[in-house]
């Protein structure tokens, strides 16, 4: 009887709900990468590297990768109208470049198959409807939809968390720590095995850039990894943890429905663009090497530091626990490579030495992807108002940037396959930072 009852009141709402508009962002622009190509080219010499440079800056071109010296491919983002006239222009002189992705509007919808609808519409439609229908009775029992098969939105993403908080309350505690610019909670995990004190601590963050979604997806697997796997209790004996999975809620959001290569936050800035970088908003060197004023670029640094509510309540919440926190980790991509700080211009911190003996002690447990340990203005390209500068500045010591995998073959748009590949690599490295910071005292 009960179970009658249930299927009618659900049932009425299943019908009510199709009259009222489930997603308000399907109205807003969806933008297409139809014929879109990334083009990989590789400077030999400085006459090759000015040209390069010069034909970036005549057709405006977006720079996925930085060449930083010769004979290192800059990947480019090439638009159908410029492809013939710099077929023509590459050719004429003389630089090898490659065709890595033929076409990005193809590479995105085969990204993460389990998420895009495949049928016809009207099979959409039904499974699109069903999916709900079934999601409604299902929210009622505990659980959750996260896995690691494919990239979820910020709601799997968060109905995960609150999950694991409800699911090991002695364990985890999940803390807001304050409100993305279109009102999102900005959800921080914590990890601890002791309820009473606390021990030195390492902070993780994912999904500072909205497009780098292998972030987001390795954040949450080492949560999972954290708390379900009763073999990994060692790794919380000693330490606590920090861990923010989508430090961009807004700007992740807006890449799983209109633009896919979306990178910034999405503030207003009172210009047609929005959005500022929130890896050049952070207070330390704002708005230096490698940033811009203007509010269209890719890099605009905010109108001042920690404009971004989203830097703002993350620089608060770690500000608080600086003496606890000893590890600071920020989950990006693409490049493979773990980078040290100074990022805002070639200078070397005084413990350099010690940051680098710990890096690559880490990227030596990596067994399938090759992680290089560097200088990260050096190995990249200057630019500041990072988060890692940042919480170098203020005293956490190990602080890092981690440029998960690929190394350009399918770049941002790395497919939902290699997500386990890439998470299970990665986890191990962390047993290094246990070991280092399990001996301090705060
Ligand atoms: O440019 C960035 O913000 C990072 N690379 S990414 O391709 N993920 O955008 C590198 C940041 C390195 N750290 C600093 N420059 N502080
Ligand atoms: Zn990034």
């Amino acid at each position: 009887m009960t179970l009658l009852l249930a299927i009618v009141v659900f049932s009425c709402v299943f019908v009510a709900c199709q009259t009222a508009p489930q997603d308000q962002s399907w109205t807003e622009d969806v933008v297409s990468y139809s014929g879109f190509q990334l083009w990989s080219a590789t400077p030999r010499n400085k006459t090759e590297r000015e040209f390069l440079l010069k034909i970036r800056q005549d057709y405006e071109l977006e720079v996925w990768r930085e060449s930083r010296s010769d004979n290192r491919p800059v990947d480019l983002l090439i638009s159908p109208d410029f492809q013939t006239e710099l077929k023509l222009r590459l050719a004429d002189a003389q630089i090898p470049y490659e065709v890595k992705i033929a076409d990005m509007q193809t590479e995105i919808n085969n990204e993460n198959p389990n998420i895009t609808d495949s049928g016809t519409e009207f099979e959409n439609r039904f499974t699109t409807r069903f999916k709900r229908y079934m999601a409604a009775f299902i929210s009622f029992i505990p659980g959750h939809k996260m896995d690691w098969n494919s990239y979820h939105r910020v709601d799997d993403i968060y109905g995960y968390l609150n999950y694991l908080a409800d699911t090991y309350p002695r364990l985890v505690q999940l803390v807001s720590v304050g409100s993305s610019y279109e009102g999102r909670p900005l959800y921080v995990v914590r990890i601890s095995s002791s309820s009473s004190g606390t021990k030195p601590a390492i902070w993780i963050d994912g999904g500072i850039h909205a497009r780098e979604w292998i972030s987001p997806a390795v954040a949450t697997y080492i949560i999972q990894q954290l708390v379900e796997v009763a073999d990994n209790e060692r790794l919380l004996r000693n330490v606590d943890w920090y861990i923010m999975p989508v430090m961009n809620p807004d700007g992740y959001e807006y890449t799983h429905v209109n633009n896919r290569l979306w990178r910034k936050t999405r503030s207003m800035t009172g210009s047609r663009c929005r959005g500022a970088d929130p890896n050049r908003n952070f207070g330390y060197q704002w708005g230096g090497k490698g940033t811009s004023r203007d509010k269209c670029s890719e890099i605009y640094h905010g109108s001042n530091a920690f404009s971004e509510p989203e830097t703002r309540a993350v620089s608060n919440f770690i500000s608080g626990k600086a003496n606890q926190i000893q590890v600071y980790l920020t989950l990006h991509s693409y490049g493979q490579y773990l980078l040290i700080p100074w990022g805002y211009a070639v200078e070397y911190p005084a413990d350099y030495n010690e940051m680098r003996d710990l890096a690559k002690a880490a990227a030596s447990k990596f067994r399938r992807y090759k992680y290089t340990v560097g200088n990260s203005a050096d190995l990249l390209y200057p630019a500041a108002g990072g988060s890692d500068d940042w919480a170098k500045s203020i005293g956490i010591k190990y602080s890092y940037t981690v440029e998960l995998a690929d190394t350009g073959r399918h770049g941002f748009i790395l497919p939902a396959s290699f997500i386990q590949p890439v998470c299970e690599d990665f986890f191990p490295a962390l047993e290094v930072f246990v070991d280092k910071v399990a001996t301090i005292k705060v």
